[in-house]
């Protein structure tokens, strides 16, 4: 059985981390899949929208613990530059929106992935915890860019330096997920999400993606001037003319994602 799960549901690229007996953590093969599995979704014109889960209980535990101890360890340098770094930049240049369901724990290198994602959202029993501080380390993985922006900086840091487990209801609260979900229909109510997402105007969401990643850097004046140049972009695609007619003519629209 393969390390990643992919399928294309509808016009929805479904990528599933699967190693449950190991709670999904990370071992060379599955970030190196997961690559992959991205890949095939950023160059696949079929695909409008990416849909990231867990097999089993679990999200993620993060880095497979066990790849890093024994005889022959897979380097620091190594894990970061060609596994979680790559993973994450995948991620924020992919031109689709991603939907990460978060359907257990998420720990470490687990919950930075998750919480990369476009819109995250998380079933009522899922947890989130930086476990980083736990054993050492800091937080890796686009954490201590992204967590302070999700939750601010105190917030951030106090997480991040304890450790604490956030459950799902929490993380929802303090903005760090869109969603915390109800158990029973979880998979079928957050796949509904990308599902939604990928019958959108997709070409528009992405030059949405692109101005939210600058915003993330940029000066009022830079991000005014982004917004313009994108708006542009966006005024000329198929779908807004589709959009604006469909409004006209009070009937839904159509749109292709050109
Ligand atoms: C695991 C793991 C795991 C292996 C559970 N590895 N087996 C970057 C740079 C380079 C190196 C290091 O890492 C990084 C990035 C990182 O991600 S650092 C953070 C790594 N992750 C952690 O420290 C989390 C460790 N796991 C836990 O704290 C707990 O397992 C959580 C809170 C995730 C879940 O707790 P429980 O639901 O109580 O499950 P459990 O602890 O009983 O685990 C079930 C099994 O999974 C168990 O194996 P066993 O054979 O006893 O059934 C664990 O050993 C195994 N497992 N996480 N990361």
């Amino acid at each position: 059985m393969s390390v990643v799960l992919f399928e294309i549901r509808e016009q929805v690229g479904c990528v599933t981390l699967n190693r449950p007996e190991k709670l999904n953590s990370f071992n060379r093969e599955m970030a190196l899949a997961m690559q992959q599995a991205l890949d095939e979704c950023a160059n696949n014109p079929e695909i409008r929208c990416v849909y990231v889960t867990g097999a089993g209980k679990a999200f993620s535990a993060g880095q497979d613990l066990g790849e890093v101890t024994g005889d022959d360890p897979v380097s620091f340098k190594v894990i970061l530059s060609e596994h979680y770094n790559p993973i994450i930049s995948k991620i924020r240049a992919l031109q689709k929106p991603v939907v990460c369901a978060v359907n257990g724990v998420a720990a470490g290198a687990g919950a930075n992935v998750a919480l990369s994602a476009d819109i995250t959202v998380a079933k009522k029993s899922a947890s989130f915890i930086q476990a980083f501080s736990k054993i050492g380390l800091i937080p890796d993985s686009g954490g201590t860019f992204f967590l302070p922006r999700l939750i601010g900086m105190q917030k951030a840091t106090a997480l991040m330096m304890l450790g604490d487990k956030v459950n799902a209801e929490e993380a929802a609260q303090m903005g760090m997920i869109y969603k915390c979900m109800e158990e029973v229909d979880f998979e079928e109510k957050s796949f509904e999400i990308a599902l939604k997402l990928s019958k959108m105007p997709t070409t528009g969401l992405a030059l949405t993606k692109q101005a939210l990643n600058k915003s993330l850097i940029n000066t009022l004046t830079d991000q005014l001037n982004e917004e313009d140049r994108l708006q542009l972009k966006a005024s000329a695609t198929e779908d807004y003319q589709e959009g604006v007619n469909a409004f006209l003519e009070k009937r839904n629209p159509i749109f292709k994602g050109k």
